[in-house]
């Protein structure tokens, strides 16, 4: 299982609000190298598939119907220790305990509309970039 990959989606609230190029920047500014990059928007069916892990929790129906409302941006991203360093670059998810400087603390609105994905194992990561996107799509 290779350690130097994660993936993410810019989620409908960036798009809308005009912030896929600061969230871009400030990804590349922290060292990920962009290894697949398309803006797409994902079927109901693909946002329950890829949430299904949540399909119990109380705003799985709130998640679905936000990841579904507007395109998304999504990317699979390289670096030493790519899973664990995005989600220190993203913060938490609820922008309220994000820190300082941190994407969702600069660009998010609540913790259901909170900017952007990243992965939260090197499995994971794997499984969501195949889920949207193909070899020849990989670079
Ligand atoms: P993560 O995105 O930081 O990994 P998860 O717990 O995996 O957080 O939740 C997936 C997504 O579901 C979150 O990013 C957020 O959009 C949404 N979400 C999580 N918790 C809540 C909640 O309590 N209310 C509404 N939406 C939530
Ligand atoms: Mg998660």
């Amino acid at each position: 299982m290779r350690t130097d990959r994660t993936f993410t989606m810019l989620k409908p609230d960036s798009v809308e609000k005009g912030h896929i190029g600061a969230i871009l920047e400030k990804i590349n500014a922290a060292g990920f190298r962009i290894v697949a990059l398309k803006e797409t928007q994902m079927t109901t069916a693909d946002a329950q598939a890829f949430y299904a892990v949540h399909n119990e929790r109380p705003f799985f129906g709130e998640l679905v119907e936000y990841m579904t409302r507007g395109p998304i941006v999504a990317a699979i991203l390289e670096k030493d220790n790519a899973v664990e360093d995005f989600r220190t670059l993203i913060g938490a998810t609820n922008p309220a305990d994000a820190a300082e400087g941190t994407i969702r603390k600069l660009y998010a609105a609540s913790i259901g509309e909170n900017a952007v994905h990243g992965s939260d194992s090197d499995e994971n990561a794997a499984i969501e970039g195949a889920f949207h996107f193909s070899g020849r799509e990989m670079f």
